[in-house]
């Protein structure tokens, strides 16, 4: 026996205070206590100690047998544990840290647009209709009076489907679907995409946004007509805005008329806005014609209306200034977030 069991315990206690990974103490483990350790030789030489120092030696051999045992698990133990430590140091998370900050969207300005008028009506005690964009050729041409060769018919001005159904050019068909459906007093407007196939420019858009409004009940005249729109113009610009009526023609309505604004940026002096005039045209109007009501079965001679219709991009261009119709459907954000 070469070398005393205390000895190989200090040596083994200087190895062990250097270990610092798992594999140091495995190589420890297997210098000390494997088949071929020094702990195990001990162990097995023990044949060799006289016998009267037999049992103190194998008493020593198994205490250090069993010191380096637990000095190499309890040292694994520390190792794991502070592993784990700095495991959950690095993937700490402050959850008092605020937030990414993820921006709030806003309603498009069509929307909002259609909002302001629909809030108007409703204060008026208008409900809201809405329908299919793919509708019949009759809802869309027929029921509202446009003669079988009105040039809106066309192949190259709407967007057909079928020969009998298409994009609904305007959003009067709801308004039939109303006439048809329901018994007067109707008091309903009806706002929506539209599409007609023209070639885009500054005014100029293959689909767009329409309000369409109609009143059928008895003794309704062009007096409420006036009243109605003028007090609409009034709540959608100012309390300033004037409106005159010029006569026009619609198929649907008899008589018909556009409405025109004083402008709201000169007061009616005329500029660049209103193009020198003082006017601005803000909708088309009329009383329905008798052949429309008649499609709803109702009794002309009891039975009067008004309807008018508006482009919602025209009122949103007028009211916020703007020069493009394209730039509603661009989808640039630097657009989108000046209505927020
Ligand atoms: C029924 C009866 C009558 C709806 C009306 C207008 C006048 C009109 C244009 C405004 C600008 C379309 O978007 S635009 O190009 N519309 O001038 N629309 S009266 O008349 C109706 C609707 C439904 C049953």
């Amino acid at each position: 026996m070469d070398r005393r069991p205390e000895q190989i315990l200090d040596e083994a206690k200087d190895l062990l205070a250097e270990a610092k990974t798992e594999q140091d103490f495995e190589t420890a483990r297997i210098r000390y206590l494997g088949k071929n350790g020094e702990v195990t030789a001990l162990l097995k030489s023990m044949g060799a100690v006289p016998a009267e120092e037999r049992k103190e030696f194998g008493k020593a051999a198994n205490a250090v047998k069993q010191e380096i045992g637990e000095l190499i698990s309890g040292g694994k133990a520390a190792l794991a544990q502070s592993l784990r430590a700095s495991k959950l140091m690095s993937e700490r998370i402050d959850v008092t840290e605020p937030g990414a900050e993820l921006p709030f969207g806003t309603l498009h300005p069509i929307t909002q647009t259609i909002d302001e008028i629909s809030r108007i009506f409703m204060g008026l005690g208008y409900s809201i209709t809405e329908g299919p964009e793919v509708e019949t050729v009759f809802n869309n041409f027929d029921a509202l009076n446009a003669a079988p060769n009105h040039p809106s018919r066309d192949l190259t001005d709407t967007f057909y489907i079928t020969e009998d159904t298409l994009l609904r050019t305007q959003t009067s068909p709801v308004q039939i679907r109303t006439l048809t459906s329901s018994e007067p007093p109707i008091k309903v407007i009806s706002p929506g995409r539209c599409f007609r196939a023209d070639t885009p420019d500054s005014t100029h858009s293959p689909m767009f946004h329409q309000v369409e409004g109609l009143l059928v009940d008895e003794g309704v005249t062009m007096a409420d007509l006036k009243g109605t729109l003028d007090a609409f113009a009034k709540r959608m610009f100012g309390e300033d805005a004037r409106t005159k009526f010029r006569p026009h023609f619609f198929p649907f309505t008899e008589p018909s008329a556009e409405m025109d604004m004083s402008c709201f940026v000169c007061g009616g002096k005329g500029c660049r806005v209103c193009k020198g005039s003082g006017w601005i045209e803000i909708l088309g109007c009329g009383m329905v014609h008798p052949n429309v009501l008649k499609v709803g079965g109702l009794d002309t001679e009891r039975y009067t209306g008004f309807a008018f219709g508006m482009g919602v991009e025209r009122i949103a261009m007028l009211k916020h200034g703007i020069g493009d119709i394209r730039l509603f459907y661009e989808n640039d954000i630097r657009f989108i977030e000046q209505f927020a």
